[in-house]
């Protein structure tokens, strides 16, 4: 086993790595930059090397710099996270060529997955299901013929993609060259390459992933599905496994396992990764593309299964076999997970960093809360603004539910706004509770809360109201009594 691990990553997931690290007797190196320099992850590891300027691309992303620190402190191996290099073939071949171990899959098979029309290839050989669509990227004439031989609508997407950039619907002919050429200018700045895919439109799929897991040996498992269908704008917002589609289907389950574990083969994979899927209406599932790293979402995996992921990476990572098979895993309750940001969910999500003046997290049956905040401590700009994901276990969804509104109730995060009070709505929203998920659920759950608001004219007739009562009770409104004040004050804080 290794004797000392870098983790070149910052924020929670560093936090996560540290603490497996930590019960598994391996000395821990954090890489810090200059806006992380109080950072918990900072803190937390038994050494710490500063690699650069607060600017990402000036530290968490130089490969040279993050070589140079595992170097310096004599660490054998290197824990990516997510985000940041996780997914970066060049620093997994660099690794390798310096001897460092990279705890994830090879850099083949990060490449070879990386490009979204080679994973549906892949996939297509594996035989795995993929929506009907073309695996290269297209010409205009290529993308008229795919629409006159399927159908509208049909989605483009970038052949470099993810995230849903360079991505576009396209209803009808007519709106088709100009919907590719918006989608190619998109593409090539963010991934530097203009190529376009075009696929037959899935309306209003679920999103469905499966945890699979390999060692060096040839052995593979998948650990069960993630629900990731609550997201907004490609941000995943609450997850959730089992999926409550598959709780009703549980044969769902074993075929996309194995769907899963035949794609990832083809690609030669190790360590843990996820292949996604969307499930349409008729609950059809289509390959999707595979992310070859930790996900921000595992601990539910983790809570359901009662498996240490991270335990497990690091372990394959070192050459050991898989400590048990497909028929060993057993999955067990609900598990919830709500991303709690710093971002004003009034105010178009809009980032919300700052000092953080008072903290006070969820404890008790079933939670889970993996964060990286402190109070005093100032959420930097520089960075994706998570601040904790708060998972709870439970044994059944309805009661995973309650016990997530509980806790989200627990949480009191002062001096920043947070989406915690959001949360709350979603999860009383009836649809939710009747585990009727899809991608456009928050869109449509805004357009439901904005249809149901009181026009404006009822806050001023409210007032009205009040001021002539207050007028007819001949003086002063009443006073009220100071408990319910404070229950006022708490509720418009946990709101906001
Ligand atoms: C789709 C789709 C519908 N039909 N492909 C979004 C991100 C990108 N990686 C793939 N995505 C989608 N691909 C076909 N043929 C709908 C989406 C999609 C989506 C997928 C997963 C999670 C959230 C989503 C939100 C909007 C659209």
């Amino acid at each position: 086993m290794f004797r000392k691990v870098l983790i070149a990553n910052r924020g929670e997931i560093a936090v996560r790595v540290i603490r497996t690290l930590r019960e598994m007797g391996i000395g821990t190196v954090a890489v810090y930059s200059d806006a992380d320099r109080s950072s918990l992850h900072v803190r937390m590891a038994d050494e710490a090397e500063h690699v650069g300027p607060s600017a990402s691309a000036e530290s968490y992303l130089r490969i040279d710099k993050i070589l140079d620190a595992a170097k310096k402190h004599g660490a054998e191996a290197i824990h990516p996270g997510y985000g940041f290099l996780s997914e970066n073939g060049g620093f997994a071949a660099a690794c390798e060529a310096e001897g460092i171990v990279f705890i994830g899959p090879s850099s083949d098979s990060i490449r070879r997955m990386g490009s979204k029309t080679a994973a549906r290839q892949t996939a297509i050989a594996a035989g795995a299901p993929v929506v009907p669509g073309i695996d290269h990227g297209v010409s205009f004439e290529e993308a008229r013929q795919f629409g006159a031989d399927h159908g509208y609508p049909v989605l483009l997407k970038a052949v470099a993609g993810g995230g849903g950039k360079g991505m576009r619907r396209v209803d009808r002919e007519s709106d088709l060259e100009s919907a590719l050429r918006d989608a190619g200018s998109e593409a090539g700045r963010a991934f530097q390459s203009a190529e376009i895919y075009v696929e037959k439109l899935v309306d209003r799929p679920r999103h469905i992933e499966i945890q699979i897991l390999g060692d060096r040996h040839g052995n593979m498992v998948h650990l069960g599905e993630r629900e990731c269908s609550i997201q907004r704008r490609h941000q995943k917002v609450i997850e959730e496994s089992p999926s409550p589609l598959i709780a009703l289907h549980p044969e769902m389950r074993h075929e996309m396992g194995e769907a899963a574990i035949r794609a990832a083969r083809a690609a030669g994979y190790y360590n843990a990764g996820t292949v996604e899927f969307l499930v349409d209406q008729e609950r059809r599932f289509y390959f999707l593309e595979m992310n070859t790293r930790l996900q921000v979402e595992h601990p539910i995996t983790e809570l359901v299964t009662g498996l240490d992921l991270v335990r497990l990476q690091v372990e394959i990572a070192a050459g050991a076999r898989l400590p048990f098979q497909q028929l060993d895993i057993r999955w067990t309750g609900s598990a919830l997970e709500c991303r709690i940001y710093a971002e004003d969910p009034y105010n178009h999500f809009l980032p919300y960093p700052g000092k953080l003046t008072r903290l006070t997290r969820p404890l008790g049956p079933g939670v889970r809360v993996d964060g990286c905040v402190y109070e005093g401590w100032t959420v930097p700009m520089e960075y994706d603004p998570l601040l904790a994901k708060l998972a709870v276990w439970a044994g059944t969804r309805g009661e995973a539910v309650d016990r997530m509104v509980r806790a989200l109730r627990e949480y009191d995060v002062g001096g920043i706004r947070t989406n915690i009070g959001f949360f709350r709505q979603i999860l009383e929203d009836p649809e939710f509770r009747a585990g009727y998920l899809h991608t456009a659920f928050i869109e449509e759950f805004f357009a439901r809360h904005r249809a149901s608001a009181a026009p404006a004219d009822f806050m001023a007739v409210a007032s009205l109201a009040a001021a002539l009562h207050s007028a007819a009770s001949n003086g002063a409104p009443q006073a009220r009594p100071q408990a319910s004040r404070w229950l006022a004050a708490g509720r418009n804080e946990s709101l906001r």
